[in-house]
């Protein structure tokens, strides 16, 4: 299996789902601005045209798209690491949680907030719009370990997500249940090598970017 990255992009949800599964997997950096995969060059946009990672190619060659639906793949193709629920109402609440991480949390507050060419308004007005958002994640977690009663493939998402708040505006802090629910993901063992990994490669990228 193959999964295309960028360094503490919304991939590192997948990867950890990897780590998790404990996948025999192969991962390859994309150069999300130049749109080239890392180690061979090759042209990003022929595997996925939108150029957003992550992408997962299966065992069977099949392209797949999309982090909620990589990772309910990954979680199917190993049950044995029940990283989702298998009954109707269990499974449908992951998705739910999916649903919100990818909507209202990745793309309605941190694209604005990470955009480098985001006017100031535009982040004041994303936040504005989405604290409520955080405050209804963190009342759902001040008192669980986990988004459902045990660790799922959303949880590795959100982790990769929350993650981002240091690189922005918003003091994650206002929310200790959120900080809270951060630091004891980083501290699984799949969360933690993910992490450690991906941080040492962007700080990699940014090296490099400064130089250019
Ligand atoms: N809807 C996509 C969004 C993926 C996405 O936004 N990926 C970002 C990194 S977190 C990306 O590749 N950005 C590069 C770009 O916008 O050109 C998904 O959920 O997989």
């Amino acid at each position: 299996m193959d999964l295309y990255f960028s360094p503490l992009a919304c991939s590192l949800g997948s990867r950890i789902a990897l780590y998790e599964a404990g996948a025999d997997a192969r991962f390859y950096r994309v150069d999300s601005r130049q749109k080239r995969v890392v180690d061979d060059g090759a042209d990003y946009l022929k595997i996925n045209p939108l150029g957003l990672v992550p992408a997962l190619r299966t065992e069977a060659g099949d392209v797949l798209t999309e982090n909620a639906a990589i990772l309910q793949f990954i979680a199917a193709r190993f049950p044995e690491a029940a990283l989702a629920p298998t009954d109707a109402l269990g499974r449908t609440r992951m998705q739910q949680w999916l649903c919100f991480i990818g909507m209202e949390l990745h793309k309605s507050l941190f694209v604005p907030l990470l955009d480098e060419k985001a006017p100031e308004e535009v982040k004041r007005y994303a936040l504005d719009k989405q604290i409520s958002r955080l405050d209804y994640l963190a009342s759902h977690l001040a008192n669980r370990e986990f988004l459902l009663d045990r660790f799922s493939v959303a949880d590795g998402y959100l982790a990769a997500v929350l993650g981002w708040s240091i690189a922005t505006s918003l003091e994650l802090e206002q929310w200790p249940a959120l900080t809270a629910y951060l630091a004891r993901l980083r501290q699984r063992p799949s969360v933690a090598k993910a992490w450690a990994e991906e941080r040492a490669l962007y700080a990699e990228e940014l090296e490099r970017r400064a130089k250019v």
